[in-house]
């Protein structure tokens, strides 16, 4: 490995304060906004539940409901044999009323009004909200709160949820969007976890291995039988044997395991990066073939920055070295640009740490992206743009998102000097997708 103390830290992840904000039993919670007499009992919202039928499945339990053994999806005539409504345990002299609960049916309209309220403090609490479900956001709150900041923080905003809305939530603070998630989990209901710098690999560590982010439960049954159990058993696994049965997605979880996790917190509907990348057929030394393919694609990404009107505020590169060893180094602008040639020459200085080493692949990418002032954006654009566009991008390439399968064909036309560029293998992607 080329080493990992570049800007990116030695997770090779952003450097970013998140934290994931997750409502406990939220749809109960509601109702025991405007039903306080529930405070305290085992509650369960049922999805096409009716009073006193049987049918519909259970949407969300108290957590007093939840020590009856009912849980989300499952179907409330189960529901009612492990928790009897109150009324028809006062009425049956074999039933207990202390073992005995509320059912309501769901009002979404109502759990809507109540989620707006919340998402309202958390949009003042930080500049950067990614909202996720009706119950559950990501929050950067990097630019606000130093880490030795940060429980403060949050304890006072889950203070501020309580006293304003009066519903609970539990909160995760990570340097990475997949440990604030788990970390927001771990101490539920009214958690406050904070998991430090440094610390991600360790916390994640005894994880099963279906908790890793991108984790389905196919690839779990596959990794179990593997031998591979644990987020930290995939974290020290053999790299090469991952990729032999995974792919590239094999070492993609595999560093999400080892708590390396690269995106960035961003508003849903907008990317979070873009960047291009491309592969040489067998790696190269040289420094100018390396320089030359870092200048094709930084005006690639420049090009299509352009395009969709995004303002970067990060530049950066990714070096893979083999076998698989991915380096990435970013650099963070004092604000936001649309400049061409900064985007080259940054990339181009990034790279200069890597000029003696073989590399196999390269990657440029922007982050921290700005759409508000895209209309500038395009007209600074006209300054930088040269003659040097590859011509080789796609008009369509997919934004990238995590969840989208980047995997769009060949390689970059970029290198034809001496046509040794791969196009062959998946990691040869020419897609914009966010990368490590
Ligand atoms: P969750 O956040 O998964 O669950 P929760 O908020 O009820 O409980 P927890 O304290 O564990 O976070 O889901 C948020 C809401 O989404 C939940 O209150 C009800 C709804 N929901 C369903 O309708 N069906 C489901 O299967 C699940 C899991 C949730
Ligand atoms: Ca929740």
């Amino acid at each position: 490995m080329s080493g990992d103390l570049g800007s990116l830290g030695a997770d090779a992840t952003p450097d970013q304060v998140v934290c994931h904000v997750d409502m406990d039993c939220f749809y109960a919670a509601c109702e025991r906004l405007r039903e306080p007499a529930l405070e305290g009992q085992p509650l369960v919202v049922g999805m096409g539940y009716e009073s006193d039928e049987a049918h519909g499945a259970v949407a969300t339990a108290s957590y007093e409901a939840r020590e009856f053994g009912v849980e989300s999806a499952m179907a409330i005539s189960e529901a009612l044999e492990r928790l009897p409504r109150k009324v028809e345990a006062a009425r049956d002299p074999e039933l207990d009323v202390e073992e005995a609960g509320f059912y309501r049916p769901v009002d979404l309209d109502f759990y809507n009004e109540v989620a707006d309220e919340v998402k309202a403090i958390l949009h003042d609490a930080a500049e950067v909200v990614r909202e996720v479900s009706i119950d559950e956001a990501y929050l950067d709150v990097t630019d606000r709160v130093r880490w030795d900041e940060v429980e403060t923080f949050a304890r006072d905003l889950k203070e501020r949820i309580e006293a304003e809305v009066g519903v609970a939530a539990s909160v995760g603070v990570a340097p990475t969007m997949s440990a604030a998630k788990i970390a927001s989990d771990y101490d539920k209901p009214d958690g406050l976890v904070v998991v430090e710098p440094g610390e991600v690999r360790e916390f994640l560590a005894p994880l099963d291995v279906a908790e890793i982010h991108n984790v389905g439960p196919v690839t779990a049954r596959q990794l179990r039988d593997m031998g591979i159990e644990t987020a930290g058993d995939l974290a020290a696994a053999d790299p090469e044997r991952v990729r032999d049965t995974f792919g590239e997605r094999g070492l993609e979880v595999r560093r999400y395991a080892r708590g390396e996790d690269p995106r960035e917190v961003t508003p849903v509907g907008e990317p979070k990066s873009l960047s291009r990348e491309s592969a040489f057929t067998e790696a190269t030394d040289d420094s100018e073939r390396k320089r030359e393919k870092v200048r094709a694609l930084a005006a690639d990404v420049a090009d299509r920055a352009q395009r969709e009107g995004a303002l970067y505020r990060t530049i950066g590169i990714k070096v893979v070295t083999p076998p698989y060893d991915v380096n990435t180094r970013a650099e963070s602008l004092p604000g936001p640009v649309d400049d061409p040639d900064l985007l080259e020459s940054t990339a181009l200085d990034l790279l200069e740490e890597f000029d003696d080493d073989r590399v196999r692949k390269l990657g440029v990418r922007v982050s921290k992206l700005d759409f508000a002032e895209s209309d500038q954006a395009s007209l600074a654009g006209f300054e930088g743009a040269s003659g040097e566009d590859s011509g080789g991008a796609d008009a369509d390439d997919p934004a990238e998102d995590n969840r989208a399968d980047g995997d769009a064909g060949t390689d970059d036309p970029v290198d034809d000097s001496d046509g040794r560029d791969a196009p062959e293998s998946p990691d040869g992607q020419r897609s914009l997708r966010d990368y490590e």
